[in-house]
């Protein structure tokens, strides 16, 4: 008796809330763009405004965290999003598309790693790297000031399950949360600088893809069932005893109203496909090369300038 009423109740504030959002979006006749919180989402997001605004077409930025970002995309608080990355994003993003509150606009050519990441040199004094069973057998290899008696992994603000896995697998190991990519940068430049082992969530495709010579940790390869099935793999009691995917996907995405309203920029972000080198291209002119966000953006535009001619701006008009 009460579950139909309930869900005849939270359809009707559903269509109300994106009735309301959709008209206060409407009056703004601005393109909105969301600002996550790493170097190559906010260059290129930055250069696709750039290309947008030449079509005439007005842009702001939005600052956004992931997780408000799949409500703000659902209700055109924001426009699209053109770093969808599988390994961390999948689980919420998949039902979002599956109910058609928002739109997938296609896959990069880009194949994405997000994992527990060393410095190469860490091999050397721990040669059973990148094997994960190192994290316990070699003891002091990723100890610092921060956690001198045990080994310390540096993760961001996104969550990929790492306390999970930890529990898991059973892990040795202390972690550490920073507040966005540049406090984990600043500690990798620390460590590179003084040949210091240390273990930090990183990415590829990333400016550490060309910069620093490194590795991912083997964990377990990922299986969906490691995900959902507590037999599956070494611990029995526990999912998530796995790494997580490699070589996955990285999409784009639109708000639902964006082809209505504006089919240009909706035809522009479909077209779009964004190679690793690209994506590495965009965060290193940011971390290594210091630019701020308007100007990697700019030279970004100028160095990928064929592939950013094929993108179909010119075909339309609004
Ligand atoms: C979402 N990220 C690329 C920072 O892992």
């Amino acid at each position: 008796m009460h579950l139909p009423f309930i869900l005849l109740l939270s359809l009707l504030i559903s269509l109300f809330s994106s009735n309301c959002y959709a008209n206060s979006t409407g009056d703004t006749e601005k393109i909105l763009i969301p600002l996550n919180n790493w170097a190559s989402q906010r260059v290129l997001s930055t250069a696709i405004g750039q290309v947008i605004e030449q079509m005439n077409i007005p842009v702001e930025y939005v600052e956004i965290s992931l997780d408000d970002q799949w409500g703000a995309l659902q209700r055109g608080i924001v426009h699209f999003q053109i770093e969808i990355w599988q390994p961390s994003m999948a689980e919420h993003f998949e039902p979002l598309v599956q109910t058609n509150v928002i739109v997938d606009l296609g896959t990069h050519d880009a194949l994405v790693i997000e994992d527990w990441w060393y410095p190469k040199y860490a091999e050397k004094i721990c040669p059973e790297l990148p094997n994960w069973q190192a994290i316990n057998n070699c003891k002091f290899v990723f100890t610092d000031e921060n956690s001198p008696d045990k080994n310390i992994f540096y993760a961001g603000p996104w969550d990929y399950g790492d306390a999970d896995l930890i529990r898991a697998l059973n892990l040795n190991i202390n972690l550490l949360r920073l507040e966005n990519d540049n406090a984990i940068i600043e500690k990798l430049k620390y460590a590179l600088t003084n040949m210091r082992p240390i273990l930090i969530f990183n990415w590829t495709p990333n400016w550490t893809d060309r910069y620093v010579e490194g590795n991912f940790i083997a964990f377990p390869s990922y299986q969906k069932a490691c995900e959902i099935d507590p037999e599956w793999g070494i611990n029995k009691k526990l999912v998530k005893d796995c790494g997580n995917p490699i070589n996955g996907w990285l999409k784009k995405a639109a708000w639902p109203g964006l082809k209505q309203k504006y089919p240009c920029v909706y035809q522009l972000v479909k077209s779009i496909n964004l190679s690793n080198e690209m994506i590495s291209e965009a965060s290193a002119l940011m971390v290594v090369e210091r630019l701020s966000e308007h100007d990697a953006a700019k030279k970004w535009l100028s160095k990928y300038q064929t592939s950013v001619s094929t993108w179909h701006t010119d075909k339309c008009t609004n």
